[in-house]
């Protein structure tokens, strides 16, 4: 929707000097006038139209930029004032390289040799090695959206896609004045071959929870500030690191993945990304998949309550109260639920971070030896690797806290196949920082079923060893990735 600034707002605003950097109505006038060019020559069919994943490549190919943008794709265009997200199905398709400064270098292909960059002095490059990586926009205002992408089939060989990624926006400090408008971001978007956006596979690891696949221009963590004396908007900046995408469930699948950047929508701030090293495997190895197919955990999620839990500690049916849960005890609960327990079990569902549920354990303390808090025994196919995942999280008390110390056994009676010691250190103080734990067990010939067990150490002496567990998995594991 247009909107026009009233006289009063024009005054107020001014007088904190929160726009500075917003653009003229003249300028905003000329900035629509190219953008309706455009959408002309699309009509007409002088420029084409991007159609997004309209070109198949290989996944690695050229992966690293080292021979320019060969193997990616690309397209442009612009917001309209004051919207939301940009039309993907209204942008032309192409890339376009130049100079930073200039709009319409839209993916340019960046060098070593040229320095760092030369507005937060970071490299241009992702690591020592590479020399050559790519710009997505650039440092002009004016309401631009860039887009990199490539669409590929998803290799069972790599499941998961590793890349290194820096981001550079300008960060005006006002919020947007209304709710579809959008400061400068960067995002990353993948869609299966029907175009439909598959949600929750882009992890970008800035270290701060939430923030998953899209990074908008805020001062504050992530991002580092940088002051300038040309203007009073500062730009924040995220230097290179490393991020990935998980398309295990996708194997076999065309996908398309897209790196998308974007001006904001007042037309008055800039923004740009690098990205490089597509197909990283060291970004893959710090976050190892869960495996892929079928979960053979059963109620792995917990969201069917106090089913298949095969627990030595006593079930609590009623969680509501606090106190609810004793030591030696567990319940099957929700966030709200664990924070009327105990005050300091501040955790909310692993997958959601909202209202689902995970088993809650007030382990006992002072005791001899482990007692079993979960198991379960699940069929299996002889000489096959498979990979257990555990996402784990401490719930701990203010005093005497005790760590809780978590064993995952796998037997395949008689013999033990493979026993594991976690102590679990996820940040108590962040609801959702869940610590995913993950073990390869490959079936010895003649196994045909296995059962995992996770136990509890309660020899520490004090208070706590309280735990929380979401979304058990046992998934076929993928071959060991080759670089
Ligand atoms: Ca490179
Ligand atoms: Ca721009
Ligand atoms: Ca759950
Ligand atoms: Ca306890």
């Amino acid at each position: 929707m247009r909107r026009f600034s009233t006289c009063c707002g024009i005054l107020l605003l001014a007088a904190f000097g929160l726009f500075a950097g917003d653009v003229s109505e003249a300028q905003r006038r000329i900035f629509e006038a190219q953008e309706a060019q455009r959408q002309r020559d699309l009509e007409n069919q002088v420029t084409a139209r991007y159609v997004p994943g309209a070109v198949v490549t290989e996944a690695c190919e050229n992966g690293d930029f080292e021979a320019g943008l060969a193997g990616w794709n690309g397209a442009y265009g612009g917001v309209l004032w004051g919207t939301d997200e940009p039309d993907l199905d209204s942008l032309t398709a192409g890339i376009q390289q130049g100079k930073l400064t200039l709009s319409s270098s839209r993916q340019t292909v960046v060098s070593v040799d040229d320095g760092p960059d030369p507005n937060v002095g970071i490299s241009q490059v992702a690591r020592d090695g590479s020399t050559h990586a790519v710009r997505i926009g650039n440092a002009r205002a004016g309401g631009g959206v860039e887009l990199l992408e490539k669409t590929f089939v998803v290799s069972p060989n790599r499941p998961s896609i590793g890349f290194q990624y820096a981001v550079v926006l300008e960060a005006p400090f006002h919020a947007p004045r209304n709710e579809t408008e959008h400061l400068p971001l960067f995002r990353v978007r993948v869609t299966d071959a029907q175009g439909t956006e598959i949600p929750g596979v882009v992890h970008l690891n800035t270290g701060v929870d939430g923030i998953a696949e899209r990074l908008t221009a805020e001062v504050g963590p992530p991002f580092t500030t940088v002051l300038r004396k040309s203007s009073s908007v500062p730009i924040v900046y995220l230097p290179w690191t490393c991020a990935f995408i998980d398309l295990t469930r996708y194997v076999g699948q065309t996908v398309t993945v897209q790196f998308i950047v974007e001006d904001c929508s007042e037309f008055g701030h800039w923004g740009y990304a690098y990205i490089d090293d597509f197909c990283n495997t060291d970004c893959v190895e710090v976050h190892p998949t869960c495996g892929s197919g079928p979960n053979l955990v059963r109620n792995g999620d917990f969201e069917e309550g106090d089913s298949e839990i095969g627990s030595e500690l006593l079930y609590q049916p009623a969680p509501g109260a606090p106190g609810a849960v004793l030591p030696g005890e567990y319940s099957i609960v929700n966030g709200a639920q664990a924070g009327t327990i105990s005050p300091t079990w501040l955790v909310n569902d692993h997958e959601s971070c909202a209202t689902g549920k995970f088993l809650a354990v007030n382990g006992a303390t002072g005791r001899t030896g482990s007692r079993r808090i979960w198991s379960q025994t699940i069929s299996v196919v002889p000489g096959t690797a498979y990979r257990f995942c555990a996402n784990l999280r401490n719930l701990p008390q203010c005093v005497l806290d005790v760590a809780p110390k978590v064993e995952v056994r796998f037997t395949s009676s008689p013999e033990v196949v493979i026993p594991s010691v976690i102590v679990i250190d996820a940040d108590p103080s962040m609801p959702c920082a869940w610590k995913r734990q993950s073990r390869r067990i490959v079936i010895p010939p003649g196994v045909v079923s296995v059962t995992v067990e996770i136990r509890l150490d309660e020899s520490g002496e004090g208070d706590g060893n309280d735990l929380a567990i979401d979304d058990l998995s046992l998934k076929v594991d993928a071959p060991e990735v080759t670089p």
